[in-house]
């Protein structure tokens, strides 16, 4: 066999054998075998050796030729094997957009949350805004200038979480309004509410917590009275309650209000005809209410021949126990997640 020859039948098997490699690790063995060092071209170059000098360059050039013919396959080959390569991949990662998303359940804010932003949202609606201060508290805002002197029995060791002697943990959200009051330099009108948590020494039981969320407003102008007291009253027990809703002021004693009142709203269980909701009476007591006592406004230094103004507080948990027929005031604290998702 000519040196030709020998070439020629080794294009052929390299030609064919590198289009049956099927991965990049096979075409790299088969391109050392074939243009490798120890490669097959190696036993080729021997024959040079016993060639005449005069037909050595001819030789070279067929060699040549044919070491480029065995890369132009190997090239090829590894062509088509990145191209299988990506359109195995892009088979394989397609998406069908028409598929149905996949679910995932959402959770809900906890109802103490919801209800007190309801009403936060339907006092702004009446122009109030919603202000918000500390829980631990001076004895001064929480008690003093609330028309309780040093000797009430509010501020009893039974009732009040003492910190030190003149500090503690707020009673209710009063100490609030206080302190807008006396930020208010030029001494204006005043129209906020005041949501948070509040703190009295009581056993737990399903009425009572030692910590529980209120809600009070404070209106202060120079020409508010009882009468805007319950319009203003009448409007919200309608939003949260229920558009047939009626309410009632009962006369009653608070020391930051004179005169004060508690507020009863029409049963919206039995529409007033007696349940066992309203115990027979077709009146719910949700709330507390009346005039700012004078003393209360002079010690925040409001002048109380010039102003007045009304104030209420309510207990957000009874407005969500009321309103959802809820029996135990610990469920809003003890997290069971089944309690929550039934208020989604
Ligand atoms: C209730 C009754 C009430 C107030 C809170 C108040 C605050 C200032 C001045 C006057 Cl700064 N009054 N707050 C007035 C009447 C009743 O709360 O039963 N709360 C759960």
């Amino acid at each position: 066999m000519s040196v030709k020859e020998k070439l020629q039948e080794l294009i052929k098997e390299a030609e064919m054998s590198i289009q049956l490699v099927k991965n990049i690790h096979e075409l790299n063995e088969a391109k050392s075998k074939y243009l490798g060092k120890k490669g097959a071209f190696q036993d080729i170059m021997k024959l040079m050796k016993d060639l005449p000098n005069e037909e050595k360059p001819a030789f070279g050039k067929l060699t040549n030729e044919a070491k480029q013919k065995i890369s132009g396959y190997v090239n090829e080959q590894k062509q088509l094997i990145e191209e299988a390569i990506i359109n195995e991949k892009l088979k394989s990662e397609t998406i069908d957009v028409t598929l149905p998303g996949k679910k995932f359940e959402a959770g809900n804010r906890h109802l103490l949350s919801q209800i007190k932003e309801e009403i936060e949202d339907l006092f702004i609606g009446m122009g109030y805004e919603v202000m918000e201060g500390p829980e631990v508290e001076i004895d001064e805002y929480n008690f003093e200038k609330l028309n309780l002197p040093k000797n009430h029995p509010a501020r009893d060791m039974q009732d009040t979480f003492y910190i030190t002697n003149e500090t503690l943990l707020r009673t209710h959200t009063s100490p609030v309004q206080v302190r807008t009051m006396l930020d208010n330099t030029e001494k204006g009108p005043i129209k906020i509410i005041c949501p948070g948590k509040v703190y009295r020494r009581d056993a737990d039981d399903a009425t009572h917590s030692h910590q529980f969320m209120q809600i009070e407003g404070l209106v202060v102008d120079e020409l508010t009275s009882m009468a805007d007291l319950k319009g203003t009253l009448l409007v919200a027990a309608r939003k949260l309650f229920g558009d047939k809703r009626e309410i009632r002021l009962r006369p009653s004693y608070f020391p930051f209000t004179e005169p004060s009142v508690e507020v009863d709203v029409s049963c919206h269980n039995c529409n007033g005809k007696g349940c066992n909701i309203c115990k027979g009476t077709g009146w719910i007591e949700v709330l507390g209410a009346g005039v700012i006592n004078n003393n209360v406004l002079e010690a925040s230094g409001y002048d109380s021949t010039k102003y007045q103004g009304f104030a209420f507080g309510m207990g957000v948990e009874r407005m969500a126990m009321l309103k959802y027929g809820i029996n135990d005031i610990r469920a809003f604290y003890t997290n069971d997640i089944r309690f929550n998702k039934q208020f989604k």
